[in-house]
């Protein structure tokens, strides 16, 4: 269906739009459009833009990525939908792993998600089939990884998580950042980094910022990186959500 740019809703048409299409060609969950609408009620609650406490957050995680040994970028169904391409440029400019990780895991999605990745420019895809031979603490389909992916990380980028996986990559010891609108999940909570922020903003704006920050001193990414309170900036958000339903 063509969605006219003049519609007062067109990005959050074609956001959804996207997401049906994705469902309909079998590599977005059908419990993503679920996922997408709960998204949607928070990003109304913010005005649809970065707040500035997100811009931060996203600033302090770009540090945090290209400070890591091994960062991971971990791609599931919602976001090869939503941000294929960004998703892709990226990781290639944090110089990190891209891999996919599912919580409803098909081969079949796997092999989708995997072809939309390379055909928006990825190299290899991590954690496809006989891939994700590695365990992390989880019961779930997303606790099998790549040994070369997110198993061997030390920092692991999760956009539209669900609380689990970020608590068990918590308990290994590596560092996690979250990009979900929910300020109140356990993504979001228990993350390192914990961007609120719709993805397809987040995505570019950290495109954006790793470009800038590619090239500081270790010393300079430690200092925003370091200054960067993830507590402080969760419950600004939540006051935020607040005040916009007064
Ligand atoms: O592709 P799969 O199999 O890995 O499954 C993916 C879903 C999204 C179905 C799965 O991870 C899931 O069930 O997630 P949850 O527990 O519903 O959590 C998704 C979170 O993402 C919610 O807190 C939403 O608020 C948030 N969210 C939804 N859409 C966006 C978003 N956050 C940022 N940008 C969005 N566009």
């Amino acid at each position: 269906m063509r969605i006219l740019r003049s519609h007062p809703r067109y990005e959050s048409l074609k956001q959804r739009h996207l997401l049906v299409d994705g469902v309909k060609k079998g590599y977005v969950a059908d419990s993503g459009l679920i996922a997408h609408g709960r998204g949607e009620a928070f990003d109304y609650l913010i005005g649809e833009k970065t707040l500035k406490q997100a811009r931060c957050a996203e600033e302090a995680a770009v540090a945090l990525m290209l400070l890591s040994e091994r960062p991971v970028v971990s791609v599931n169904g919602n976001t090869a939908a939503l941000v294929p391409k960004e998703i892709v440029e990226l990781a290639r400019s944090l110089s990190a792993g891209i891999e996919v990780n599912l919580f409803y895991r098909t081969p079949k999605r796997e092999r989708l998600i995997e072809r939309i990745l390379k055909k928006n420019g990825a190299g290899e895809v991590l954690g496809v089939g006989r891939k994700a031979s590695a365990k992390i603490p989880l019961k779930s389909e997303r606790g099998k990884v790549d040994p070369r992916g997110i198993s061997s990380s030390d920092a692991v980028l999760v956009p539209l998580e669900d609380g689990d996986r970020v608590e068990a990559l918590i308990s290994m010891g590596k560092k996690v950042v979250s990009v979900d609108l929910n300020p109140l999940s356990r993504t979001s909570q228990k993350a390192t980094v914990s961007i609120v922020d719709n993805v397809v903003r987040a995505i570019p704006n950290m495109i954006e910022l790793a470009g800038e920050m590619k090239g500081w001193k270790r010393k300079d990414l430690m200092g925003v990186y370091g200054s960067f309170d993830n507590r402080k900036n969760l419950d600004e958000i939540v006051r935020i959500m607040r005040r916009g339903l007064i």
